[in-house]
């Protein structure tokens, strides 16, 4: 990697001020359509949990808001250097924000996108309400890791903490470390890092044979549902925060989750036909491929790859996801990759594409990846932009709209394409760690 800086620099002393200008200029873009789509909220749905840019109207998850796009986009304000626009979410935040409802929520979404989000506000902003709040909410999900085998249930009433969903999945089990282990770190309280690792390991331990985990599982038997081995959704963050919580925390035992199934997903799930290389889906106990099929979801791992040292693969897999985005100008949610064919047409502004071409070329200066943001960006504005915000497609091969604009298209989407544009001095990588919605937690 040394090499490769070393000859980039040597290359671009001639071309350095106009590839600068042009990155100076997108970043400028990425912050104007952050608050086209922000001001899209604040005159339709102020308060509200999320956007609908078509009918320029805003919704809840649930009975009350818990407003998700706020808490969401905040830091993204604050690394764009918003304040203004950081000032007035804050302000509703302390103002509305309130857990106390007698309602189920999902454990999963609400660590992922409150939880990280608040965590995150506190380390980059310091008032002590955001981890007042986290730390509420943190106590409020406890319960959902009160099953048999550790492994927490899918949703839990934040007034009650009684459970629902027992069948859950190896993402919901294993994506909570980063926010439980960081509220533990400013809190003192070591119930919420044991509680996350004791689900993360027990889901660990019901690997199979050949170091591979399924789609869906019960947490009170233990038994394995859904058999199906891949890196999409449902599965996904399981991955990343194994590596992640390494990183973050240090410890050795998610090292040594990280290490079990990478070379497991190498063997089974890798997969490289003519249109390129892939993760397909196999059984968890045979490896017999089950399917071909690839996804918007799928696209984070290169991301992973570079952070665990793997940039070789990083870089195969990565063109492949590009190819999937150029194969209607937007990426699919589902594509059957051995014969180029969506199988699954939606697009609900994902991040994972972007995400993984900012890690590369942060790691690589290899200027394709800069390349490959901004074409990426740039249909984003063509197809997905709107009078009042963002829509998802509901088809990328027509590019007909639906009416949703999610949180995470603030939190990540926009935040990774900023980063991938913006100077280095935004965000040292080497000092922090994303959650799987893009929140950054710092790394001491
Ligand atoms: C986000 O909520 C997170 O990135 C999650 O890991 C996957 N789904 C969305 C974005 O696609």
């Amino acid at each position: 990697m040394k090499k490769a800086i070393l000859v980039f620099l040597a290359l671009g002393i001639a071309c350095a001020p106009q590839k600068k200008s042009e990155k100076e200029q997108l970043t400028e873009q990425v912050k104007q359509e952050f608050l086209h789509a922000w001001n899209g909220y604040k005159e339709h749905a102020w308060g509200m949990d999320a956007l609908k840019p078509l009918s320029k109207s805003g919704k809840n998850w649930y009975d009350a808001s818990l407003l998700m796009t706020p808490v969401d986009a905040f830091d993204t304000m604050l690394l764009m250097g918003l304040d203004e626009e950081a000032e007035e979410a804050k302000e509703l935040i302390f103002s509305e924000l309130s857990f106390d409802h007698d309602f189920y929520v999902s454990n999963f979404e609400i660590t992922i996108r409150l939880l990280g989000g608040l965590l995150s506000a506190y380390e980059m902003d310091g008032d002590e309400r955001f981890i007042e709040l986290a730390e509420d909410l943190g106590r409020r999900l406890l319960p959902a890791f009160d099953s048999e085998t550790g492994m927490t249930y899918g949703r839990v009433n934040l007034r009650s903490g009684e459970t629902q969903w027992q069948v859950n999945n190896p993402a919901e089990i294993g994506t909570l470390m980063i926010e439980f282990g960081t509220l533990t770190k400013h809190t003192g309280d070591s119930v919420f890092y044991n509680s996350a690792k004791k689900a993360m390991m027990a889901l660990y331990e019901r690997r199979s044979d050949i170091d591979l985990v399924g789609t869906t599982i019960d947490v009170e038997t233990g038994e394995w549902q859904n058999t199906e081995a891949h890196i999409s959704g449902m599965i996904d963050s399981y991955y990343e925060y194994a590596l992640k919580s390494w990183l973050l925390f240090g410890d050795e035992d998610f090292r040594k989750i990280w290490e079990t199934h990478e070379p497991a997903l190498e063997k089974y799930l890798l997969d490289e036909v003519a249109s390129g290389t892939w993760y397909g889906r196999a059984d968890m106990n045979t490896g017999e491929r089950t399917a071909t099929t690839y996804g918007a979801l799928d696209a984070f791992m290169p991301g992973v790859l570079v952070l665990a040292g793997d940039i070789e693969t990083a870089e195969k897999v990565q063109e492949s996801n590009f190819k999937m985005w150029q194969l209607h100008d937007i990426e699919p949610e589902g594509l059957d990759y051995t014969e180029m064919k969506v199988t699954w047409a939606g697009y609900p502004l994902r991040p994972e594409n972007i995400e993984s071409a900012y890690y590369l070329y942060k790691a690589t200066e290899d200027e394709k990846y800069l390349e490959m943001g901004k074409v990426m960006f740039q249909s984003l504005v063509e197809y997905c932009r709107t009078e009042a915000g963002y829509a998802a497609l509901a088809d990328v091969t027509t590019k007909e709209k639906s009416d949703d604009m999610e949180s995470f298209f603030l939190a990540e989407t926009l935040k990774y394409a900023y980063l991938l544009f913006a100077d280095d001095e935004v965000l040292d990588l080497d000092k922090y760690v994303f959650n799987t919605e893009a929140h950054p937690l710092r790394i001491d």
